[in-house]
């Protein structure tokens, strides 16, 4: 193999290692989006939902305000609450993420719901959501979709 082959090949390297490194870490303005994941739907279900982790770590407070995608009819922000020692969950108008926060979106917390799916999220599978955000604009994630009980890197130190 001759040098130029050599570079081109790994100019080709580069580029994927590039690729995959912004699918693990997106950027919205100068926020961070990290860990992303939706659970895979059980059988003809035709809600689900996403998680993931917002870094904020600029000066300036930032708040989700809403979230759209092709997969499915409605996605929503929604938090979790106990009432009458029953897990339910409500929409919520915004997610306020403050500077220099770590705002996690995790089973069990704040998700952002999705209803209406157009097809079955299948494990190794993934969909494009979008998230808006008052100041840092509109970011677009690949959003991995993992087996039922799949757990975020972040997620045992933060229970
Ligand atoms: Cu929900």
């Amino acid at each position: 193999m001759n040098r130029y082959k050599i570079q081109f090949l790994a100019a080709i390297a580069l580029t994927i290692a590039a690729i995959v490194a912004f699918s693990m870490s997106v950027l919205a303005g100068n926020l961070k989006v990290e860990q992303s994941f939706a659970p895979a739907s059980i059988g003809a279900a035709k809600s689900s939902a996403t998680y993931f982790v917002i870094i904020n770590d600029t000066s300036t407070d930032d708040k989700l305000v809403s979230a759209s995608t092709k997969a499915a009819r409605k996605a929503e922000l929604h938090n979790h609450f106990m009432e009458n020692g029953v897990m339910k969950m409500r929409k919520v108008e915004a997610l306020d993420v403050p500077a220099g926060s770590r705002v996690m979106l995790k089973p069990g917390g704040h998700h952002i719901m999705l209803f209406g799916l157009q097809a079955p999220l299948r494990d190794g599978g993934s969909f494009e959501l979008q998230l808006n955000f008052e100041r840092a604009g509109t970011v677009t994630l690949q959003v991995p979709i993992k087996p039922q009980g799949h757990k975020m890197t972040d997620q045992k130190s933060t229970e």
